[in-house]
């Protein structure tokens, strides 16, 4: 499935994140920095140990920040190292931080003139993050980004199985939908009194 905002394109696939071939693909990683599973091992295990060596130097990353390095053996020149928020009650500003976990993310790829990138769906695994709602989050937070910034000409998110892509795929026709004209009758509703 694929869209488009402004002059660039947002891509929805099934697939693995470290096969992509775009310029950088964006890790789901914690505030090590220094490796862990699902998407993070992945990464680390396909791309070699050039990746952790950069790793190390950073210092860490904070929740809601992101920080590059290069692709080591990947087919992509760059990973971004994103770090989602862990998923606790949904009042501990989660949503808040996974939005601006996507938007720094972008942001290290402008500034790195990366012009097309791949993420997988942050903190949805490990993380706990409800998917239905980490799918509108990612979603609406990338458009947002791609109507106010040109540089980045493709994002795709590489969802992982088809359960994962479906949600995805169902949040995006929403958020692509037009809203609502206004003539559209209001809707009356019965009071019980
Ligand atoms: N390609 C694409 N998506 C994948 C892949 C893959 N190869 N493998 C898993 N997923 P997770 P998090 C999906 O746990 O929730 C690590 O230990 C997976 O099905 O990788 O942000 C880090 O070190 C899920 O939907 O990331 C952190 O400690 C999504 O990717 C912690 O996990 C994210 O799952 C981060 O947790």
């Amino acid at each position: 499935m694929r869209v488009r905002i402004g002059e660039s394109e947002l891509e929805l696939v099934e697939g693995d994140i470290t096969e992509q071939t775009t310029e950088a693909i964006v890790n789901a990683a914690n505030r090590t920095l220094l490796g862990g599973g699902g998407v993070d091992g992945a990464i680390h295990r396909a791309g070699g140990p050039r990746i952790m060596e950069e790793c190390r130097k950073l210092g860490g990353c904070n929740p809601g920040d992101a920080k590059i390095t290069i692709g080591g053996n990947l087919a992509a020149p760059y990973v971004i190292h994103a770090v989602g928020p862990v998923y606790r009650d949904g009042k501990h500003h989660e949503a808040d931080l996974l939005a601006k976990t996507y938007r720094r993310s972008l942001e290290v790829a402008s500034e790195n003139n990366i012009e097309t990138i791949s993420f997988p769906s942050i903190s949805t695994g490990a993380y706990g993050f409800p998917i239905d709602q980490a799918a509108r989050i990612a979603l609406s937070t990338v458009i947002d980004y791609l109507k106010s910034n040109q540089d980045i000409r493709l994002v795709r998110f590489v969802l992982y199985g088809r359960k994962a892509f479906d949600v995805y795929a169902n949040a995006l026709e929403e958020l692509m939908k037009p809203p609502a004209t206004e003539e559209e009758p209001e809707q009356v509703s019965e009071q019980a009194d």
